[in-house]
């Protein structure tokens, strides 16, 4: 591969709904730039991008590919994001290695709800947006009507840079607007230049002169020149273009059938004539301790990069993707600021896929990879100089989910942890914790599906088979009733020296978060004062595994009242067990009942779903605490046990259409309903029996 000058790189990221054709764009792109000597397809499984089994199987994207073509004088490096928003965090990866977003939506199922995401997730970065529109060929195709709805749900940036010639399986070639020139594509992905055709001319007319309009309105002294009559030169109009996709004035609209690899090469043209360097990107942010700075894209300055992906490979080992952010990458190695750890590497390799292939030098805004690095991860910044800031990049989306896992053959566990450690150094998405309460691994994440894929590659790529439940729901005991005078005795004569304690006890409830209190009321020496804490030693660990149905006990008070020991016999032991007896016995009559966690939910919806997830929230045993407007959505703020919004992320998902999203924490324990007590308190008592 020859080498190239920052200028003359761009770096593409594809966005959009689940299925819109992103991968086969990338695809086409690739082969287009003869990266590849055939056109792959996701639905052979033979992508480039979709390589890993689980997205082969599924014939979907989970995680963000790179690949690049060479097209011209330009090396496009091209990063295919996953639209499924279980991968979101994938995607929100990538925004720093893409300096413009093609947003890519089909011309058959329109404007999406990843379509609208997609799009305010890369103005949020401040990214520069193109679309493009595929599946022309296809039956039901309407051009027309996505384009409206895209200036619709986009606004006035939105226009048609190219028409398709012909639609549905007459689609021919497209009409390059700008150029007034014809691409036809006869039995390939490289269009034939040629007249447009003459039966289109009042089409083209129509769709010509709003766009002539909008790149006009982009250059203060050009707008003038127009709107005085004169006719803007091609140049002119080029260079509105240009400043106005850099400036999100314009956002372009292209068309082709994606699959087949046709008006890609238009798409190309246009990324490399107009679309920004990496030189042009404005500033990025990093942050040293409490210090924030700005980091320019400088050729010749200090190394820095920016690791957004790693895959875990089986055959070439962990292979770690990232942008040089600015400078050049040092051959001699480079400092993982975010680990401080020093890193040296084999070479440096471009990616297609999983693909490598060798690489000289990387240069500034290039995105490259390099394998078996020790202690990096995606997330981190790599820098020649160890005193350089972290990049600070767009925040992931925060999980929503969480499932136990437990490895199927015993004493595996630790090799799970470690498993799961390498998976979410893949994914920064994932999240692990373990919970000292149940002593599970939770694995956390943004849906069942999300989680779902984790299991499979922990299986496949670490040979740890493991099985997913919802965690173990942190229930409490506590007590609603009281009692007085409660006897815990402990007394035991097997010849020899014997064992003997005696305690009396009152109980009561305590307000929600007391916990646990206890009151020595102890006159007169009826227990020897050494032996009070053993009594409420023998106490605390009682509370630790509850009386009905096996969870930590809170929320009550006791007082020690009265006792009874032996000269000889007595010993803290002994008044331990005593406690501990007198604790349990007294629990039994104050009218126990069981605690359940109750979650403050934040949800985000559409204003049209707010009737079906008020009906929902309340079929959840919760209730709603207020609504709040945001922009065309609606704010539900709502509370609800745990145990009915375990799955919430996707049940949310799918009754808004992928529209909703939520975030939840604990906010208070509240008693659970009898029926439900006694179903666990049933689902206890067999537990112990199989023990
Ligand atoms: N006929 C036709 N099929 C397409 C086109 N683009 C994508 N597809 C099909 O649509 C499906 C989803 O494509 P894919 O590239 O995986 O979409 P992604 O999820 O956005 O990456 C696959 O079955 C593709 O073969 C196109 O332009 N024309
Ligand atoms: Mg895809």
């Amino acid at each position: 591969m020859k080498s190239y000058d920052p200028a003359q790189i761009r770096n593409v990221g594809l966005y959009g709904h689940q299925g819109s054709g992103k991968t086969s764009v990338g695809e086409a792109i690739v082969f287009l730039g003869k990266a590849t000597n055939r056109l792959a397809s996701v639905v052979e499984g033979n992508s480039n991008f979709d390589f890993e089994p689980e997205e082969v199987r599924r014939k979907t994207s989970m995680s963000t590919a790179v690949g690049y073509a060479e097209w011209g004088r330009n090396l496009v490096n091209v990063i295919d994001a996953p639209g499924d928003s279980n991968f979101a965090a994938e995607a929100v990866m990538s925004l720093v290695a893409a300096d413009l977003g093609v947003i890519v939506v089909s011309a058959v199922d329109g404007v999406q709800v990843g379509t609208g995401k997609a799009a305010d997730m890369l103005a949020e970065a401040g990214l520069p947006r193109a679309v493009f529109v595929t599946k022309i060929d296809k039956e039901r195709s309407d051009f027309h009507k996505v384009l409206a709805d895209l200036q619709a749900a986009l606004g006035p940036a939105v226009v048609p840079l190219a028409l398709p010639i012909g639609a549905e399986s007459s689609f021919s070639g497209v009409v390059d607007l700008l150029a007034l020139e014809a691409r036809t594509y006869a039995g390939g992905p490289n269009g034939v230049k040629g007249q447009p055709p003459a039966d289109m001319a009042d089409r083209i007319k129509a769709a010509r002169e709003p766009l002539v309009e909008k790149l006009a309105e982009q250059d203060d002294e050009l707008m003038m020149k127009y709107l005085d009559g004169g006719e803007l030169s091609a140049d002119d109009l080029k260079v509105c273009l240009g400043k106005g996709l850099k400036s999100g004035g314009v956002i372009p609209v292209l068309v082709g059938n994606a699959t087949g690899g046709t008006g890609v090469d238009l798409l190309l043209d246009v990324l490399a004539t107009y679309g920004p360097s990496p030189l042009e990107r404005t500033s990025f942010k990093t942050r040293k301790g409490d210090v924030a700075a700005e980091l320019k894209a400088d050729p010749s300055g200090s190394f820095v990069g920016y690791v957004f992906k790693t895959i875990v490979d089986l055959q070439t080992g962990k292979i770690t993707v990232f942008r040089v952010v600015s400078g050049s990458v040092p051959a001699e190695g480079f400092v993982n600021v975010s680990t401080a750890a020093k890193e040296r590497f084999g070479g440096l390799v471009k990616l297609l896929g999983k693909k490598t292939e060798a690489v000289p030098a990387g240069v500034c805004g290039d995105i490259l990879a390099v394998v078996k690095l020790k202690e990096t991860r995606s997330g981190n910044t790599l820098a020649a100089d160890a005193a350089s800031g972290e990049l600070v990049t767009t925040p992931l989306p925060a999980h929503c989910i969480s499932y136990a896992v437990k490895p199927k053959s015993q004493g595996d566990e630790d090799k799970v942890s470690a498993a799961v450690q390498r998976l979410v150094d893949e994914d920064v998405g994932l999240g692990l914790s373990r919970d000292e309460e149940s002593k599970e691994f939770l694995l956390h994440g943004l849906g069942q599906s999300h989680i779902q894929t984790a299991v499979d590659k922990l299986k496949r790529k670490f040979g740890v088979d493991v099985e997913m439940k919802l965690p173990r729901i942190a229930y409490r005991e506590t007590i609603r009733g009281s009692a007085k005078m409660v006897e815990g005795k402990h007394k035991k004569q097997t010849g020899g020296r014997g064992q003997f304690g005696v305690c009396y006890i009152d109980m009561e409830p305590q307000p929600r978060g007391t916990g646990f209190v206890f009151e020595d009321a102890i006159f007169g020496g009826a227990i020897p004062r050494q032996f009070i804490p053993a009594i409420e030693k023998g106490m605390r660990d009682a509370t630790t595994r509850g009386v009905v149905a096996g969870y930590p006990v809170v929320d009550l008070k006791i007082r020690l009242v009265d006792g009874k020991y032996h000269d000889v016999d007595s010993d803290a032991r002994s008044f331990e067990m005593a406690g501990s007896r007198g604790f349990k016995a007294a629990f039994k009559l104050c009218k126990p009942i069981i605690l359940e966690p109750i979650m403050n939910l934040t949800i985000l919806i559409p204003d049209e779903s707010l009737g079906d997830i008020m009906g929902d929230v309340s079929s959840r045993r919760g209730r709603i605490m207020g609504t709040d407007a945001a922009g065309r959505m609606t704010v539900v703020k709502a509370q609800a046990p745990l145990s009915e919004v375990q799955t919430y992320a996707s049940d949310l998902r799918s009754m808004t259409s992928d529209r909703g999203s939520f975030s939840m924490e604990t906010s208070h324990y509240e008693e659970l309903p009898p029926q439900l007590a006694e179903k666990l308190v049933s689902e206890a008592k067999l537990e112990e029996e199989e023990e």
